[in-house]
């Protein structure tokens, strides 16, 4: 029996959702949706979208719901996420996972598990300093770092609670190394999809 995967992805700036998701993507043939990256995609193209996201992301803000929520509707409307997708960095509030919900009724699809990367700050600001010399996103400069996690603490821990009280959570301690955490995921993978 073909087993669709309907994963979302939560946790900090810094958790390794990206890193994980492509461990995912590779091992089950499941597209990573990555909103970040559509958004440095957006930006880079000079597209009407990414000039609006630009300035929203290099202050570590979080771009407006309706902007992103029509992205995602497109993107989850592409044929090949007919097996299922792995959500990475969306939702990110409140009102975008009640958008959510609302785009997974109207095609007939349910998640299938939301894996909470558990991660405590000083950790996640390291490791974004770490990626700021590799890779030189302008927001992972200290400051933007340090708006990047109040906005996390205030607008999208609470989809933890939100979840769980679906009880479609499983928390996943993302302080190990990339290996060890992607061991912890396939686990959790394997009992939901029993
Ligand atoms: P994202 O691209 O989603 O950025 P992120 O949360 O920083 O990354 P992630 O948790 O995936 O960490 P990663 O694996 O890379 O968002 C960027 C911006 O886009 C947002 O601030 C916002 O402005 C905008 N945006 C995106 N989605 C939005 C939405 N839905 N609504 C509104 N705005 C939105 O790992 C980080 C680092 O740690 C890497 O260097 C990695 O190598 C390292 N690492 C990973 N796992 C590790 C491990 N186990 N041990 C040691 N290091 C590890």
């Amino acid at each position: 029996m073909t087993v669709s995967l309907e994963i979302l992805l939560l946790g900090p700036p810094g958790a390794g959702k990206g890193t994980q998701a492509k461990r995912i993507e590779l091992a089950h043939g499941v597209p990573q949706v990555s909103t970040g990256e559509m958004l440095r995609d957006a930006v880079a193209s000079g597209s009407e979208l990414g000039e609006r996201a630009r300035p929203i992301m290099e202050r570590g803000d979080l771009v407006p719901d309706e902007l992103i929520v029509e992205v995602i509707r497109e993107r989850l409307g592409q044929p090949d996420t007919g097996k299922g997708f792995i959500l990475d960095g969306f939702p990110r509030t409140i009102p975008q996972a009640e958008a959510l919900d609302e785009m997974l009724a109207d095609i007939g699809r349910r998640l299938t598990v939301v894996l909470d990367f558990e991660l405590d700050e000083e950790e996640a600001v390291l490791r974004l300093a770490g990626r700021a010399e590799e890779e030189g996103r302008t927001d992972d400069d200290p400051d933007v770092i340090r708006r990047r996690l109040n906005v996390w603490r205030e607008s999208t821990l609470p989809l933890t609670a939100y979840y769980r009280g679906r009880g479609v959570l499983a928390s996943v301690d993302a302080a190990h190394s990339v290996d060890d955490v992607y061991a912890a995921v396939e686990g959790v993978l394997e009992r939901v999809t029993q």
